[in-house]
C-alpha cells in the first residue's frame, strides 16, 4: 500500500460553515483584539470545560511562559527538567533567571522529584516542572518539596489539555500552570496558550502583564508585554472546545491499537495509562531499546521517513545540549544520565484524531518488521 505523507500529527479544525458565521459577527462589531466579547467569552468556557477557577488566554504557550514566572515574580534560580520543548528553559533565561536542569524519571520522562530536592541552592525560588506528553508529574511530591523549601511551582502543561487525575484536572496543582494552543496540540487555537491560576488577585495581575502592564487607560502598574490572544482566535477556539472531548476518545483508539500491535516487538516499549489518570493522547511515545530490537532509534526513524512516515524525536537533542545552555553546570551529561538516554531512543509515532487504524497497523507493521529483519 502506498502511504501519503503522515506527520506525527495533524491539527483538528473547527466546522468552516459555524467559524464563518463566527468570523461575520467579529466582521461586523469591529472588535478584533484587546478583550473583546469572545477573549472574554473564550476564558469563561475554558476554566468550566477544564475544571479550574481562571484562565488567562495567551498569544502563545512561549509568552505566557514567560509571564508566569513575572507574574510570580520569580527571580534568582529555577530548577526544571532538560526533556521537554525548548521554550521552557527559554523562558527562565528570557526572564534573567539561571535554570537548574534536574534529571527525569525512567518511567513518564517527567522531572524527578529527589533529584529537584538535591538541586536546591539558597537562590532557588522556584520549580518549574512538565508535564511531559500529558503524564502528569509527580504532583504531590513536588507540592511536599516546595512546602518544605518556600518554592513556588509553575507547571508547563502544553502537553496537558484536559489531563485529569482522579477526576481533578492536573491543572488545579501547582502555583500556576501553563498550556499551549499551538496547531500541533490535543487542542488548538491555531497559535495560543493559557495560564491557569486559583484566585482572582493573580488573574489580574497577569492580566495586566499581557496587556503591556495597563491598569485602565492612562495607568501601567508594571512592565508588562504583548501577549493578547485576538479574536478570531478565541472564536476559533469556542468551536473547538465542542470537539476537543471527541478528539481524545479518538486519539485514545490510537493509542491503543499501537499498543495491541507493538506489544511483544522485543526492544519497543510503549508508555502504559497511569491508573487514575484521564489521558489526552496527545503523543505516542516509543522507547527504542537497540540491544533488543536490533537497529537504534535513528535507523527505525530514518526508515519510515523513506516510506513517508514522519515520526518526531520529541525530545531530541535535550535542552541542556543546546549551546546555549551546556555550558551551565547542571547540564552536564553526567547529571543527566536518565534524559541523556532517554533522548536518544525515543520516538513519537503519528498521532491524531483522523488517523486511520489502518495506517497505524501499517505503522506497527513496518516497525515490527524491520527490526526483526535486522536482528
Ligand atoms: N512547552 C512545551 C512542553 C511545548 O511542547 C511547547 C511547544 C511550548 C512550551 C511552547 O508553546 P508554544 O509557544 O508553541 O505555544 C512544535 C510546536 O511548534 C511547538 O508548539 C511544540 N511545543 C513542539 C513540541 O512542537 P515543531 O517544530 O515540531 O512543529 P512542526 O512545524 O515541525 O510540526 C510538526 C508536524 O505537525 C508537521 O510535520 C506537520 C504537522 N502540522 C504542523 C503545523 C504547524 C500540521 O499538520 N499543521 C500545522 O499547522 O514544533
Amino acid at each position: 500500500m502506498e502511504i501519503k505523507n503522515i506527520y506525527v500529527t495533524r491539527p483538528c479544525l473547527p466546522s468552516l460553515e459555524e467559524y464563518t458565521e463566527l468570523l461575520r459577527r467579529i466582521w461586523e462589531s469591529k472588535t478584533l483584539t484587546n478583550s473583546g466579547p469572545f477573549h472574554q467569552e473564550f476564558e469563561r468556557a475554558l476554566a468550566e470545560h477544564l475544571g479550574v477557577k481562571y484562565v488567562a488566554i495567551f498569544a502563545n504557550g512561549t509568552l505566557a511562559l514567560i509571564t508566569a514566572l513575572q507574574a510570580l515574580r520569580i527571580t534568582g534560580e529555577v530548577i526544571t527538567t532538560p526533556f521537554s520543548f525548548v521554550a521552557t528553559t527559554h523562558s527562565i533565561w528570557w526572564n534573567g533567571i539561571k535554570p537548574v536542569f534536574a534529571d527525569i524519571t525512567g518511567s513518564d520522562y517527567n522531572i524527578d522529584p529527589v533529584r529537584i530536592e538535591s538541586a536546591i541552592t539558597p537562590k532557588t525560588t522556584a520549580i518549574l516542572p512538565v508535564h511531559v506528553y500529558g503524564n502528569p508529574c509527580n504532583v504531590e511530591a513536588i507540592q511536599k518539596i516546595a512546602r518544605t523549601y518556600g518554592l513556588r511551582v509553575i507547571y508547563d502543561a502544553a502537553h496537558a489539555f484536559d489531563v485529569r487525575i482522579n477526576g481533578d484536572s492536573v491543572l488545579n496543582f501547582g502555583d500556576l500552570s501553563v498550556l499551549s494552543f499551538h496547531a500541533t496540540k490535543v487542542f488548538n487555537t491555531v497559535e495560543g496558550g493559557a495560564i491557569v491560576c486559583h484566585d482572582e488577585e493573580t488573574k489580574q495581575r497577569i492580566d495586566y502583564l499581557k496587556n503591556f502592564g495597563y491598569d485602565g487607560e492612562t495607568t501601567v502598574i508594571a512592565p508588562g508585554i504583548n501577549a493578547k490572544m485576538n479574536e478570531l482566535q478565541a472564536a476559533y477556539g469556542l468551536l473547538q472546545l465542542k470537539s476537543v472531548r471527541s478528539c481524545i476518545e479518538s486519539r485514545k483508539l490510537v493509542a491503543y491499537k499501537y499498543r495491541e500491535l507493538l506489544k511483544g516487538v522485543s526492544g519497543i516499549r510503549c508508555l502504559q495509562d497511569i491508573q487514575g489518570v484521564g489521558h489526552n493522547y496527545g503523543h505516542f511515545p516509543i522507547l527504542v531499546e537497540k540491544s533488543n530490537y536490533g537497529v537504534s532509534r535513528d535507523a527505525l526513524y530514518d526508515f519510515l521517513r523513506q516510506r513517508n512516515i514522519f515520526p518526531r524525536k520529541y525530545f531530541y537533542p535535550l535542552i541542556s545540549n543546546f549551546p546555549t545552555y551546556m555550558g551551565l553546570d547542571s547540564a552536564q551529561p553526567s547529571n543527566l544520565p536518565v534524559a541523556n538516554e532517554a533522548a536518544k531512543n525515543v520516538l513519537c509515532l503519528p498521532i491524531y484524531p483522523d488517523l486511520d487504524l489502518g495506517t497505524v497497523a501499517t505503522i506497527s507493521g513496518l516497525i515490527k518488521t524491520f527490526g526483526r529483519k535486522t536482528v
